[in-house]
């Protein structure tokens, strides 16, 4: 591999002092590529599903910052046959000629040299400049094999790779009338959990950056055989759109979206806002088009200047009386909102720098909603006045789940607080070492219930159709008898009450069937906690849990597979080199049906089950899935369960 320049000590540098040791498109550290295969977290985060399609983000980046430097319309996408992946772009190209610092052509060194201040995590640098391309040799270097053209000056130039090293160097290998790059790669089999691209997550990603930079157009394309699919993703109105899309399963309560922007020295920030008639916020911020889910100063600054001029405009319209007020969480009562900064030295914080620190964003966002929602209300007068009785309302609504939470703390008091019958507690009594198995049905709870290890494994069976939280407000929640067992269970109360201090258990695992009454318990429960108990998934403490759909025996040796592709493979690996070996194929039924030893084995002992946490790293998604399963338009609903009825709903992306 080509260690071109000054080499440090890559062993010796945490990524943390990576980042504050960058300090602009000077600095030249630069590490082979052997250190991003010994230790790929470093720089993609992880090695699991995620930092799999880490690799794809990384050289659409490039793409991106080509079509930001305004010299690329379009990017495309593509999943192969084989799980490979292809991304061209219509931009300039990536140089082909000689750097002189190195004597090698720009392009073999964007792709071979590893620069400094790893991009997991997030910097500063992508908008000041000098340092295109970053993220290149890291997907380089954890390719089986990596092939890029470059369309440039009439001629096709084409360079190989393998786990990043050089197999073919660049050459030319025809003529072309059109610019722009060209990337396909094999991700490392021996580096990634698994190989296999989700769509549904590219999807996602794709669509988040097409709303993020608009005009931009984005096509995405799944061609392996048999799951073929295909979308365009452009938006010429930018977060606007991506506002209007978000509240496209909800009612509006004002048709137009409300959109704010400003500027001061090299920032920019721009605000979109509409409201629904739903109950719960939807505020998704970026930072240099970086998702930052813990949010930061400019969601501060959005939310600070929002609660002061809904106040303001209140007193002044009359609406609100003498020394009323409403709360920042009543202002944010079924908003749906979209802020975009954009800095040219973002300071990313909090544990998985998902925060942006930067506080003069905060002052900057404050101002421009201030001075432009204010003038948009004045001549807005009808939809001033719609929002600001919702705001009302919501407070209202908040004083009443007040006091029915107070009740059930004098009825508590009186009776006793008790543990719900049906739960099967554990015997640990640390919650850092406790597990909760939330089943469906009183027939796998008894099954669950024997299996278990009842040392720190509790059960609670659920059954019967639970009340649907998307259409009821707090006061209704907290006296229901389906949900309050598991309320009490938990231990650490809900709402603005919830206190993960006092959880019971910190994994908490919902276990239900891969079939749609599965996953329409899934989705209640995870509704449910979604509303009421956000640091529950924020802080990673849910979990599905994931039984095996087949069993497969050769000889003494059993093997389980989660899908039919999984499937398939382990059965070819079975038969190795022997065509004729026979491989025995089971499906399992459903988690009723399982004796309790079944159970133990493929979905509960901690040995070898698989449990799939559950994440807020894309909250929209979950949003947007919750209230389209949960709200009161049928036919979108009834086509994403037909579409997804198999699969696990997954709000991991
Ligand atoms: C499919 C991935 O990487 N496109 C891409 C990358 C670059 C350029 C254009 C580019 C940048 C510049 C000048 C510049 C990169 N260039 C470099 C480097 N698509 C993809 N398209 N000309 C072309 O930044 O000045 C790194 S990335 F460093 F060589 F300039």
């Amino acid at each position: 591999m080509a260690d071109i320049l000054e080499q440090s000590n890559p062993q010796e540098l945490t990524s943390t002092q990576v980042e504050h040791e960058y300090s602009g498109a000077e600095i030249q550290v630069l590490e082979g590529l052997e250190a991003v295969r010994k230790r790929p977290g470093m720089y993609i985060g992880s090695t699991s599903e995620s930092g799999l399609h880490h690799l794809v983000y990384e050289i659409v980046d490039n793409a991106i910052d080509e079509a930001l430097a305004g010299y690329c319309t379009e990017v495309t996408v593509s999943i192969n046959e084989g799980n490979t992946i292809t991304v061209t772009d219509n931009g300039r190209g990536i140089p082909v000629d000689i750097q002189p610092q190195t004597g090698l052509p720009a392009l073999e060194v964007v792709f071979t040299v590893l620069h400094a201040g790893g991009k997991f995590g997030g910097g500063g640098y992508k908008v000041s400049g000098g340092l295109h391309g970053v993220g290149a040799s890291v997907v380089n270097a954890l390719s089986e094999w990596l092939t890029v053209q470059v369309h440039k000056d009439g001629k096709i130039y084409e360079m190989k790779f393998a786990r990043g090293d050089i197999t073919e160097p660049m050459k030319v290998v025809g003529e072309t009338d059109h610019t722009g790059t060209t990337v396909t790669f094999k991700p490392d089999g021996e580096m990634f959990d698994t190989t296999v691209f989700n769509y549904e997550t590219i999807h996602t990603r794709m669509q988040q950056q097409a709303f993020l930079n608009a005009g931009l157009k984005i096509r995405v394309f799944d061609r392996r055989p048999g799951q073929e699919a295909e979308d365009t993703l452009h938006y010429e109105g930018g977060i606007r759109e991506y506002v209007t899309w978000l509240n496209q399963n909800k009612t509006p309560l004002h048709e137009q979206v409300i959109y704010m922007k400003g500027a001061k020295d090299d920032a920019t920030v721009e605000v979109a806002m509409q409201y629904n008639d739903s109950y719960t916020d939807t505020i998704i911020s970026f930072a240099n088009d970086v998702h930052t889910p813990e949010g930061g100063m400019h969601e501060e600054g959005f939310k600070r200047a929002l609660t002061n001029v809904l106040n303001n405009y209140g007193k002044k319209t009359g609406l609100i009386k003498g020394d009323d007020k409403v709360s920042g969480d009543d202002c944010r009562e079924g908003l749906a909102c979209v802020i975009s900064v954009k800095l040219t030295d973002a300071q990313f914080e909090g544990q998985t720098k998902a925060k942006l620190g930067n506080a003069y964003i905060r002052t900057l966002v404050s101002g421009v909603v201030s001075d432009q929602l204010e003038v948009f209300l004045e001549e807005n007068p009808k939809v001033g006045r719609m929002i600001l009785d919702k705001a009302m309302m919501a407070s209202r609504a908040r004083e009443a789940a007040k006091r029915a939470r107070e009740s059930i703390r004098r009825k508590n008091a009186l009776e006793g607080s008790t543990l719900p019958g049906k739960l099967a507690d554990c015997y640990e009594r640390d919650p850092a070492l406790t597990e909760i198995y939330i089943v469906e049905g009183d027939s796998a709870g008894g099954s669950a219930k024997q299996g278990r290890d009842s040392r720190f494994q509790a059960i609670l069976p659920l059954w019967g159709k639970m009340l649907n939280v998307e259409k009821a407000r707090a006061d209704k929640v907290y006296g229901n008898d389906k949900l309050s067992p598991v309320i009490t269970a938990l231990g650490a109360g809900i709402g603005d009450e919830f206190d993960d201090s006092k959880l019971r258990y910190h994994k908490v695992v919902i276990m239900a069937d891969a079939d749609v009454d599965g996953a329409h318990i899934r989705t209640l429960l995870l509704t449910f906690f979604f509303r009421f108990m956000r640091p529950l998934i924020e802080k990673g403490y849910v979990y599905a849990a994931v039984p095996p759909l087949f069993k497969l025996v050769r000889g003494k040796t059993t093997r389980l597979a989660f899908s039919e592709e999984e499937r398939d493979v382990i059965s070819a690996e079975m038969r190795g080199d022997n065509p004729n070996a026979k491989v025995d194929i089971s499906r399992f039924k459903g988690l009723g049906e399982m004796d309790p030893h079944e159970l133990w084995e493929t979905t509960m002992d901690p040995e070898r089950r698989t449990l799939k946490r559950i994440t807020m790293a894309d909250a929209v998604k979950a949003d947007a899935i919750f209230t389209l399963l949960m709200g009161d338009r049928v036919e979108p609903r009834r086509e994403y369960i037909q579409r997804n009825a198999q699969k696990v709903i997954n709000l991991d992306y």
